[in-house]
């Protein structure tokens, strides 16, 4: 199931520094962006924090607090234990769902043994912005330079879900003696739960191949995304003593070949399925109304297809019901996602992971926040009577600014978002003198209390 809606844009500029926002419009919704943090390598995970700050991992091994209001960054600790090798390295993070009290923090990371990759999960506790006295709740278990799952997420009952890879050997998945290829629930200290599928074992439900998603509804239905081969990526519903197929079942059971075994091992099949492939990562759940367009739906990044997909799920929460398409291969390769209490959402953009194409301030975090005042956003009309000529241009740009702009503030910035030139916008009728500046793409923005219009001009000598 792959369906594409138009959606309409009205500016947005990919490579602009954290001080420069965009507007962009998603249904009838004026949405801000912003990168609230620049420079980082290869965030993994990104998640909201009791104190208002994004808690965040980057891949080789620190772990930091980030305010999203001022940009500042805190680091709490470089884990010099992790091993990063193409897709390993420091992963995953749940914070404890009581952390005023119990201020401990779940990581997930690849560490070397002899010359194997493996994988564990560790408790730290924080303590004045440091992270210390690690515990490790469970070690030894297979790791890669592929396929090494490593979400995590806790429950309403203090239930620790660990996802984890086949480390590429297909064979681990449906193996109930490895922990790989698996998802596994353990209580906060790193004991069994009762309840679990099987006596002693850490194995809530088998058959993944490399589950990189992972939330749970309000409703407590747990999601998650797991990459496929070719072929079939999947969003699945995470049930108790389950088997999700791989390898022999690649998404739905709709083979010749697959069909039996699905059958004889009660497979759970996915709710949505991609082929070709989107590289499914970092997935949340939008329960708002911040963002009307997307309440009720899961956000799923995408690292191959650069996107953020859009699943509306039915009330129920079992079946999507309609798929969007957002930013596509606007930031480049996304990692993960993390909504605020407030609505606001915020994605993980992962270019310098060794498949991407770093841009100027990679990698990056982008904030997109519903516009503060909806009354005095641009209205689709009033963003198209901005015009602009000649574009492309060379020595001057001329343009008629909306009546309600005049008196605002016009600003030029260049591909690399450095301002290039700046006046007032005093009449409707202005014209910017643009000699000297390079030939090239530019933003042209006219910005008067909230009201922002922007376009893309083309400078050509
Ligand atoms: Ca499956
Ligand atoms: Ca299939």
């Amino acid at each position: 199931m792959k369906i594409f809606t138009p959606f309409l844009l009205l500016a947005l500029w990919a490579a602009l520094p954290m001080t420069v926002q965009s507007q962009i419009t998603i249904g009838s919704t004026q949405v801000d962006t912003q990168s609230v943090a620049t420079g980082l390598d290869t965030p993994w995970e990104i998640l909201w924090g009791p104190d208002d700050h994004i808690w965040m991992t980057e891949r080789y091994g620190r772990v930091s607090r980030l305010d999203p209001q001022t940009g500042e960054r805190q680091t709490l600790i470089d884990i010099d234990q992790v091993h990063e090798q193409g897709e390993s390295g420091l992963l995953g993070m749940a914070l404890h769902p009581d952390f005023q009290n119990t201020p401990y923090v779940y990581l997930v990371y690849n560490y070397l043994s002899g010359s194997s990759i493996r994988e564990r999960l560790v408790r730290y506790t924080y303590d004045q912005g440091s992270l210390s006295s690690p515990a490790v709740l469970l070690e030894g278990i297979d790791g890669s330079s592929i396929h090494n799952g490593a979400r995590l997420v806790i429950d309403s009952l203090d239930r620790l879900y660990f996802t984890t890879g086949d480390a590429g050997n297909t064979a681990y998945s449906q193996d109930l003696n490895s922990l790989n290829g698996k998802i596994l629930r353990m209580n906060l200290d790193g004991s069994i739960p009762e309840g679990n599928p099987f006596p002693d074992s850490y194995i809530y439900t088998w058959g993944h191949r490399n589950p990189q998603g992972l939330v749970i509804s309000p409703a407590g239905i747990i999601y998650s995304s797991e990459h496929g081969p070719a072929s079939d990526d999947e969003m699945n519903i995470i049930e108790k003593g389950r088997n999700y197929g791989w390898p022999d079942v690649m998404g739905y059971c709709d083979e010749a070949s697959e069909t039996t075994f699905c059958e004889d091992n009660n497979v759970k099949e996915p709710i949505a399925a991609w082929t070709p492939t989107l590289a499914v990562a970092g997935t949340g759940f939008y329960p708002h109304e911040a963002i009307p367009e997307w309440t009720n739906s899961l956000l799923m990044t995408t690292l191959k297809e650069s996107e953020l997909v859009q699943l509306k799920l039915s009330a129920d929460g079992k079946e999507v019901v309609e798929e969007q398409v957002w930013f596509d291969q606007w930031f480049g390769r996304l990692r993960d996602v993390a909504v605020a209490p407030d609505g606001r959402v915020f994605v993980a953009v992962s270019n310098r992971d060794g498949r991407g194409d770093p841009r100027p301030g990679d990698d990056r975090i982008v904030e997109f926040r519903p516009s503060e005042s909806t009354d005095n956003a641009p209205t689709p009309d009033e963003g198209n009577s901005l015009q602009v000529y000649p574009n492309p241009f060379t020595n001057a740009l001329r343009m008629e600014v909306p009546g309600g702009m005049t008196g605002g503030k016009l600003s030029l910035y260049d591909s690399k978002g450095r301002l290039v030139r700046r006046q007032l916008a005093n009449s409707s009728a202005i014209m910017l003198n643009t000699r000297n500046l390079s030939p090239g793409i530019y933003l042209l923005v006219i910005q008067r209390d909230n009201k922002r219009i922007s376009r893309k001009v083309v400078l050509s000598r």
